[in-house]
C-alpha cells in the first residue's frame, strides 16, 4: 500500500506541478450517526463540501456505535482511500485502528470531536472549544438568574463522548462562585430528542412535579426541544418557569425561542469539513503539517437576536 500512495503521492504532485487538474482524491467518512439535527446538518454540509472539491467521499453511517466506526476505518483502509474523516463516537478506544492507519500512511481527519490519543495518530482535529461553549452557556445563566436561587437539571450529551466531558466541565466552571445556582439532576439524553424528553420527564417526577427547577442545561438544542415538550405536558412554561440554556443553534431552537419557549443557545458550525479538506489537500500536495487543532467558533445567541430571521437563515441547511 506504501508503494501505491508513495507513487499517488508523486503522480498528484506532478500533476499539480504541471498545472493539470488533480486527480480526485477518495476520502473515508466515518459518521456517528442521525442523532441531531446538528449532526445531519454537518452530513449534509460535508458532502456538499467535498462535491464542491471534487472529492469521492466514502460515507459510513456507524448508528452512533464505536464498533462500526472502527470497521468502516478499517474497510477505508482495505480501500486504499487518500484520507479518512472520522467523527468519533466517545474519546477512547481508537489507538489501535489510528495506528493501522497511521502504517498505511492514510492521514486521518478528527471532525467535531476529540480523542484521549497521542497526536500523531492523526493530522489535525477540527472542533469547536467545548469546555468554552458550556462556559458560555453557563455564563448567560449566571447573568440571567442572578442572586435567586436556582436548581438546573443538566441533560449531558453521549457519555464517554468529548463534548459531554468538556461542556459538563465549562458549565460548571461558570457556576464555581455563584453558590447560588446548583446542579441538581444530571443524566445522559444521548443528544438526541426523544431520550432528552423522557430524561426530563423523569426529572420533573423526581422534584415533584418541576416546580422547583429553575433551568434547564441541555448539551444539545435536540435534547433542549425535547425538554420543552415534557415540561409544556407537565404544565409548566418553558423559556419563564423554567430557563433553557443549550448548544448547537439549530433552526427549530430558534423558533422555540420566538415562541418564548427557549432562551439561548450556543453556535456549532456543521461545517468541520471545508477546514479539513483544505489542509488535506495541502498535505496531500506538499506534506505542509496543519495545526493539530483548527478551532471553530461558538456565538451566543438569544431570544434578543430575532430568532426568527435566525430561523429562516438556517432552516434550509440540512438540518
Ligand atoms: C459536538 C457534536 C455533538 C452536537 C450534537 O461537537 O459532536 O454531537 O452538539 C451531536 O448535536 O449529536
Amino acid at each position: 500500500m506504501k508503494k501505491a500512495l508513495a507513487a499517488f503521492t508523486v503522480a498528484f504532485s506532478a500533476c499539480l506541478a504541471s498545472g493539470v487538474s488533480a486527480q480526485s482524491l477518495t476520502v473515508g467518512f466515518s459518521q456517528i450517526g442521525s442523532e441531531s439535527g446538528w449532526r445531519a446538518a454537518e452530513t449534509t454540509v460535508t458532502k456538499q463540501e467535498a462535491e464542491k472539491r471534487g472529492i469521492d467521499l466514502k460515507f459510513a453511517d456507524a448508528q452512533q456505535k464505536q464498533e462500526n466506526q472502527i470497521k468502516a476505518i478499517r474497510g477505508f483502509i482495505a480501500q486504499g482511500v487518500d484520507a479518512i474523516l472520522v467523527a468519533p463516537v466517545v474519546a477512547t478506544g481508537w489507538e489501535s485502528v489510528l495506528q493501522e492507519a497511521k502504517e498505511e500512511e492514510i492521514p486521518v481527519i478528527l471532525l467535531d470531536r476529540q480523542i484521549e490519543a497521542s497526536d500523531d495518530l492523526y493530522l489535525t482535529a477540527v472542533t469547536s472549544d467545548q469546555v468554552h461553549e458550556g462556559k458560555v452557556a453557563g455564563d448567560w445563566l449566571v447573568k440571567d438568574i442572578g442572586d435567586k436561587p436556582c436548581n438546573v437539571v443538566e441533560l449531558q450529551g453521549t457519555t464517554g463522548s468529548s463534548p459531554a466531558i468538556n461542556r459538563k466541565k465549562g458549565f460548571e466552571e461558570a457556576l464555581a462562585s455563584h453558590d447560588n445556582i446548583k446542579i441538581t439532576r444530571s443524566q445522559t439524553g444521548d443528544f438526541t430528542r426523544t431520550k432528552g424528553k423522557e430524561v426530563m420527564e423523569s426529572f420533573i417526577k423526581a422534584e415533584g412535579g418541576g416546580q422547583d427547577i429553575c433551568a434547564v442545561y441541555a448539551h444539545n438544542d435536540d435534547m433542549a426541544v425535547g425538554a420543552i415538550q415534557a415540561i409544556k405536558e407537565a404544565g409548566l412554561k418553558p423559556g419563564s418557569d423554567i430557563k433553557i440554556v443549550s448548544i448547537d443553534a439549530v433552526p427549530d431552537i430558534f423558533k422555540a425561542m420566538a415562541e418564548g419557549e427557549a432562551n439561548a443557545t450556543v453556535e456549532l458550525t456543521p461545517n468541520m469539513a471545508g477546514p479539513a479538506f483544505d489542509v488535506l489537500e495541502a498535505y496531500l500536495k506538499d506534506k505542509t503539517e496543519p495545526p493539530k487543532w483548527i478551532q471553530t467558533e461558538s456565538k451566543l445567541y438569544t431570544a434578543a437576536d430575532d430568532p426568527m430571521a435566525v430561523y429562516e437563515a438556517k432552516k434550509d441547511l440540512g438540518y
